[in-house]
């Protein structure tokens, strides 16, 4: 087995070349190798060191995978201390991402050079951790405090030329990392460069680190790494030296690291790049897409082509009529000056798109030599269902025929073709050029690489794919539908709308329930009540008027300027709609209701345990491949605040036993509501978690 730290002289300079791939994290292997390097050219009489990574980065951190488990020495901290306290001169060269503890180790390094393309950062927070081998304490020292504060509380990416201002590096060079790396450290040398130990350095000046601390806190809704982060920082100032800095920062590394916090933050890191891993796609191929077709230019449709077109790839547009398509092609266009706004695209980039590679059509023959086509019409079975059927006779053969419904039985919609084995659904979430979310929803005869295709497709647009089986909602509108009763039920029970979204927002939600909906729109929500209750619903089911209400008076929320909220232009957010509470204690009193009171805590405790049972359920029955596939959608889809790592999750954490404990007493008031999810059951009497079950998928 190569090493993970290949030692070689060029001279009077000790090369240590990090192979760890993908990312030559620093796991244990590594920082031995480094450790072992350093003393043997000590050992050598070298003069220099050059430390650098093989393959597509510089160290791109700690080892992730090894957190939670028994650390092994030499630890990082430590081993940058050597680095640094080496009296030889030690030279980093960087390319790719050097984060984490990759910028520590450069930073533990007496000079630092890189190549154009290369990127720095300390991301830890975002892991639900802080820099813990020095970054806190050797960032302020060369970049000065408020440049340390903002890339350490953001855990932003800072490019090379950036970083250069800065001071974080030292030179930047296009080349080869081992080269470039080579030249400068023999150019040190000849210059009769000193040794420049970064934790020698003078400390720097402060700052009001109170008022930091409480702004990034209140930024932080309610995620804590980033403003424990600031107090690390802070000591970098007024410790009294270097290495009671090192300890402070020390101590508050550990407190974070065995927060729940920081497990909820690694399980969503680890989730979202498991959810495109799936045995059924081993080795199968996607079909090539190159061109693709749209259907329906509203706000769905064009929100899908600009993320096509953003992407790369050319778009038919398909509407009924051409002043129809025109309205679509002006929507692509701004949604596309959003982008330009953002510096995604160049201006020649935004020219490009709406003079070439977008082409608008009337008539389904423009989409007979697409590869995949994405349909984005009105919400209606029967609507589909005649442009799947036209689609069918148009396009080539091989070609795919994705639907963004968010709800409809795409089993039915694929009968109506002649070719099951090439339709799939694709739903998008609104904004869809934005929001990162794609549920690839697999029919029953779906063919395996046209799964792989969406995958594929979905990758393409940057987008997190999450597999799901068909029934009402997928994964994350079924699950959604359930929390979003238990708000109503609480509601018609005694709590507050009001009370309700704040007690979510607390629990870290960016929007609770009741702002959610003035956001997607009232008349939404009312249609879903309105079918559901044409379908017929089950007698034991309990249902409200209140919402209804609203609706029949107008008011559908943002759109209207008045829902749950009421909404004054120019303004953010609301303001509570008074009159929606006499509308619910008419609703009450119409339903023979006593209302009481409900504490945050027991509001937040049945909305998340609703929201538990029910992903329970889509799990058990097949919906989602694995718990950790509920937990990306909610955490991508619906606002789920990322540091509780998701709804199964955050019910691991919480225990199973508990969360089952108070469903079924749930059920002693409403046992139609609360039926225990079997899957939940089972976990239970075995005492697993829902993480065993995402092992056992590995
Ligand atoms: N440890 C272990 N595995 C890692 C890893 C890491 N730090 N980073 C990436 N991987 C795996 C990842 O799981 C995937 O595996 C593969 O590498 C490719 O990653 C003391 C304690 C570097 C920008 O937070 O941001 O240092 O799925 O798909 O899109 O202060 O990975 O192929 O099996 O993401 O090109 C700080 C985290 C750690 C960086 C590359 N460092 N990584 O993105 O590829 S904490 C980070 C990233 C720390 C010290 C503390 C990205 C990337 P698989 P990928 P990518």
């Amino acid at each position: 087995m190569s090493e993970a730290v290949e030692y070689e002289r060029i001279g009077d300079i000790a090369v240590l070349a990090a192979n760890n791939p993908p990312v030559n994290a620093l796991g244990v292997d590594v920082r031995r190798g480094l450790l072992a390097g350093i003393e043997r050219a000590e050992a050598e009489g070298a003069k220099a060191v050059l430390i650098y990574g093989k393959g597509r980065t510089y160290f791109a951190g700690a080892d992730i995978r090894e957190f939670g488990k028994p650390p092994q020495e030499p630890w990082l901290p430590g081993l940058c201390d050597r680095i640094e306290a080496s009296p030889l001169l030690v030279v980093s060269a960087l390319h790719g991402t050097a984060l984490g503890g990759g910028l520590e180790v450069a930073l533990s390094s007496h000079y630092r050079i890189a190549v154009p393309s290369a990127k720095v950062g300390l991301p830890e927070v975002n892991l639900g951790i802080l820099p813990g081998a020095g970054g806190t304490q050797r960032l302020p020292r060369v970049a000065g405090v408020e440049a340390a504060l903002d890339m350490i509380t953001t855990g932003r990416h800072v490019r090379a030329d950036e970083a250069l201002k800065l001071g974080v590096i030292d030179k930047v060079q296009d080349g080869d990392p081992r080269e470039i790396g080579l030249a400068y450290a023999q150019e040190l040398l000849d210059s009769g460069a000193p040794r420049r130990a970064v934790g020698e350095m003078p400390a720097p000046d402060p700052v009001d680190f109170d008022a930091v601390y409480e702004a990034v806190l209140k930024k932080g809704r309610g995620q804590l790494s980033p403003a424990v982060a600031v107090r690390a920082v802070q000591a970098a100032c007024e410790a009294p030296s270097f290495a009671e800095g090192m300890a402070r920062e020390r101590e508050l590394f550990m407190q974070l690291m065995e927060s729940d916090q920081r497990k909820g933050l690694i399980h969503a890191f680890f989730a979202e790049r498991a959810v495109g891993k799936l045995p059924e796609l081993k080795g199968v191929e996607p079909r090539p897409v190159h061109q693709i077709g749209v259907i329906g230019g509203g706000t769905m449709g064009a929100g899908i082509a600009t993320a096509a077109l953003l992407a790369g790839l050319p778009v038919t547009l398909l509407e009924m009529t051409q002043e129809a398509a025109h309205a679509a092609k002006d929507r692509i266009a701004g949604n596309l000056a959003g982008a330009l706004k953002r510096g995604k695209i160049s201006q020649q980039q935004h020219d490009a798109i709406l003079s070439d590679q977008l082409q608008l059509a009337t008539g389904y023959d423009a989409l007979s030599a697409v590869d995949l086509v994405i349909e984005a019409v009105f919400e209606d079975m029967d609507v589909k269902k005649q442009v799947f059927a036209q689609l069918d006779a148009v396009c080539k053969p091989g070609a795919v025929l994705a639907t963004n419904t968010s709800y409809l039985d795409v089993n039915e919609i694929a009968a109506a073709t002649k070719r099951p084995q090439d339709v799939i659904g694709l739903h998008f979430f609104s904004p869809a050029h934005v929001m990162k979310l794609l549920e690839i929803v697999v029919a029953d005869k779906t063919a395996p690489e046209v799964v792989a295709t969406g995958f594929a497709l979905g990758h393409r647009l940057k987008k997190v794919s999450v597999r799901a089986g068909v029934c009402d909602g997928f994964i994350g509108n079924r699950i959604l539908s359930t929390y979003r009763t238990c708000a109503d039920h609480m509601v018609l029970d005694g709590a507050s709308p009001f009370q309700i979204d704040k007690a979510l927002t607390d629990f870290g939600f960016a929007m609770g329930p009741f702002a959610v909906s003035d956001l997607a729109g009232l008349d939404i929500g009312w249609a879903v009540r309105k079918r559901k209750r044409a379908e017929g619903l089950d007698p034991r089911a309990r249902d409200s008027s209140y919402a209804d209400k609203l609706c029949e008076a107008g008011h559908f929320g943002q759109k209207t300027g008045k829902g749950f909220y009421v909404y004054e232009k120019g303004k953010r957010g609301g303001t509570p709609n008074p009159e929606v509470l006499d509308l619910i204690a008419a609703d009450r009193a119409a339903q023979g209701i006593t209302p009481r009171t409900f504490t945050d805590d027991e509001i937040v405790r049945r909305y998340m345990v609703s929201m538990v049972n029910e992903a329970a359920k889509v799990v058990g029955e097949g919906i989602a491949r694995r718990p950790l596939d509920v937990d990306v959608v909610l955490l991508y889809g619906y606002g789920f605040p990322r540091y509780r790592g998701g709804p199964l999750k955050w019910a691991d954490l919480q225990g199973l036993p508990g969360i089952l404990d108070d469903i079924r007493a749930w059920s002693a008031e409403d046992d139609y509501f609360w039926q225990p999810a079997p899957l939940l059951e089972k976990l239970v009497a075995e005492g697993r978690s829902f993480d065993d079950l995402n092992k056992d998928a590995e």
